[in-house]
């Protein structure tokens, strides 16, 4: 961990956590593991950015309107708060995305933050050159989140530890991890 990294955790939501509406195998294992990279990156004054899915009540994401997913994550509703036990700093940027009637976004780098910038410009706008991301799910939106991140010119680091995947077809989750490795982030378990 050095100036210009930045962490992002991608949508550690009640909905994807056991007891959701789209849970995650054991999702709220992350918890505790992301509360440590939190109070790193707290603690060397480096940026901390969660992501969020923030659907509307109608979209084509969900089953009932054509899509693969059962409703979860609406605006407003207690499954789209983040997990009660994150301890994310008051100064933690969010990024919300999903919010279209006709989108999937998968991806943290298709959101805006409460202010409308994109997450990009965001990072660069810190001077952010390398990310370290975890949350949730592995093969949606983690995956999209880092091949993009990628794409958008950074570095990024996958942290392993602190991630866990939907698993729709099994071993989506590892495929997931092996295309990112080869489109080049860096894996790291126990990064700190
Ligand atoms: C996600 C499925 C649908 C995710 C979001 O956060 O990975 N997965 N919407
Ligand atoms: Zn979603």
């Amino acid at each position: 961990m050095q100036a210009k990294d930045a962490l992002v955790v991608v949508d550690v939501q009640n909905d994807f956590c056991p007891g959701g509406s789209l849970a995650v195998t054991d999702g709220d294992k992350v918890v505790p593991v992301l509360n440590r990279y939190i109070a790193r990156f707290k603690a060397g004054n480096l940026p901390i950015v969660a992501t969020r899915d923030w659907h509307p009540e109608k979209t084509s994401h969900f089953k009932a309107h054509g899509g693969v997913w059962p409703a979860h994550c609406v605006q407003g509703t207690r499954g789209a708060e983040f997990h009660p036990d994150l301890r994310l700093p008051s100064d933690a940027v969010i990024v919300a995305k999903g919010m279209g009637a006709d989108e999937d976004s998968y991806s943290g780098f298709q959101g805006l933050s409460d202010r409308g910038v994109k997450l990009a410009d965001l990072l660069r706008s810190l001077g952010v050159e390398r990310i370290f991301v975890g949350g949730l799910a592995t093969d949606y939106c983690v995956k999209h989140t880092v091949l993009d991140g990628l794409r958008e010119g950074f570095k990024v680091v996958l942290l392993e530890d602190a991630i866990r995947g939907v698993d729709l077809k099994p071993g989506d989750s590892e495929r997931a991890i092996a295309e990112m490795a080869q489109a080049g982030a860096e894996k790291r378990q126990g990064a700190y």
